[in-house]
């Protein structure tokens, strides 16, 4: 062969998937940070190279608390899980929230010390799981809650914005936290973070009509690049999500486009709905959602769900079959609050003899769904 010959095959070789080993799919394929780490690189590649096998499960705050109970050292709750409790493993995927840390309280909204948290995300990660972080923010302009959707909010944070110097010190908090979670030898924790969620809804300031399309785009980029530029964050994948959607349009009316997201997602509570609805609802927006990560080349994600815990066979009744043969990476249970303070009693997934126990620990046994003891053997960061 001539030497330009054989440099061509040479380069042909290289880029197939196969040359890099199966943890890359393609030298060229990063994520939307170009400067992302060697552990956040691996992760986004090996979410999606599971995503063609089953789904991982995660559960909000499942170290920090269940029904019934609360993380406490010296009351031998170290280690404890609800999903634990059920199944005898962890799940694949941790949930965490960071709302009221742009306060500087001590603890997040729903009671999680943040520097136990932290403690906590680097349990998960040791095992090998995958983190994922919420964000409640309080609304900037009112000072009330994440719920307060007063008009202008978005505007006023954004640059040229009265709020806009404000809003930068909450992200300076949030970097802060971000560069508090380390491994053993060092390197950072990759995360999953997913602020400014349910984004289609009205419920949140940042969500609906409480701004324009353009306002929405105009936070996603700066608040991307206030993280990953200015404060220099590389173990960040960004994960974009609406609530329930109906078309393929509304979903991507505010996506700020395929350089500033890795993961999109939606979030979806069964509620009154009879489990077929549920089904045929899940399924169809499953479609939409694949079909717009496979255009796209992102990570789809089912990232908050609830369904109904009074229902016996839930879990491989109905919520096994919404997902059906959809490729998905993950699938996030809310948080299982118990009783809650201001009243009120919330869980999502089941917790020690739950009604819905006997059948989630099926669904735990179905070759589709991965739990911490198959992902800790992918060694999804290696
Ligand atoms: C909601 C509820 C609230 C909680 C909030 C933020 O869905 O679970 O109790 O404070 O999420 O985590």
């Amino acid at each position: 062969m001539s030497k330009p010959v054989w440099i061509f095959f040479y380069f042909l070789i290289a880029l197939s998937p196969g040359f890099w080993g199966h943890a890359q799919t393609t030298v060229w394929d990063l994520p939307s940070d170009k400067n992302a780490t060697k552990q956040a690189v691996r992760l986004y590649h090996n979410l999606k190279r599971l995503a063609t096998k089953g789904f991982m499960f995660g559960h909000q705050d499942d170290l920090a608390y269940g029904v019934g109970w609360k993380y406490d050292r010296l009351t031998g709750s170290a280690g404890r899980s609800d999903i634990k409790d059920v199944t005898g493993d962890y799940p694949a995927v941790y949930g965490w929230e960071l709302g009221h840390l742009e306060i500087d309280q001590p603890v997040n909204l729903d009671s999680v010390p943040f520097g136990r948290m932290q403690q906590l995300i680097r349990q998960g990660y040791e095992r090998g799981g995958v983190i994922t972080i919420s964000w409640h923010l309080n609304n900037p302009l009112t000072g009330k809650t994440a719920w307060d959707p007063a008009a202008g909010t978005v505007a006023s944070v954004l640059p040229g914005g009265s709020k806009h110097g404000f809003f930068k010190t909450w992200l300076d908090k949030i970097a802060a936290f971000m560069n508090g979670l380390k491994g053993s030898r060092g390197e950072f924790i990759p995360v999953i973070f997913r602020p400014y969620h349910e984004l289609n809804g009205s419920w949140f300031w940042w969500g609906g009509k409480n701004c324009t399309p353009e306002e929405f785009k105009e936070l996603w980029k700066f608040t991307v690049s206030y993280l990953r530029d200015e404060k220099k964050l590389h173990h960040l994948l960004y994960a974009y999500n609406t609530d329930r959607f109906s078309s393929v349009d509304e979903y991507l009316i505010k996506y700020p486009g395929n350089e500033w997201v890795d993961v999109i997602g939606f979030d979806i509570y069964q509620r009154s709905s009879p489990n077929d609805q549920f089904i045929a609802d899940i399924g169809k927006m499953l479609t939409m959602l694949e079909t717009i990560a496979t255009e796209n080349n992102k990570i789809p994600a089912l990232t908050e769900f609830g369904g109904n815990m009074a229902d016996t066979n839930w879990w491989t009744g109905t919520f096994l079959k919404g997902i059906g043969d959809h490729k998905i990476s993950y699938v996030l249970g809310w948080r299982n609050a118990g009783v809650k303070t201001g009243g009120g009693f919330e869980f999502y997934v089941p917790y020690r003899d739950q009604l819905t126990a006997a059948d989630f620990r099926q669904f735990y046994r179905d070759k589709k769904t991965f739990f911490q003891k198959e992902i800790g053997k992918e060694k999804i960061y290696q």
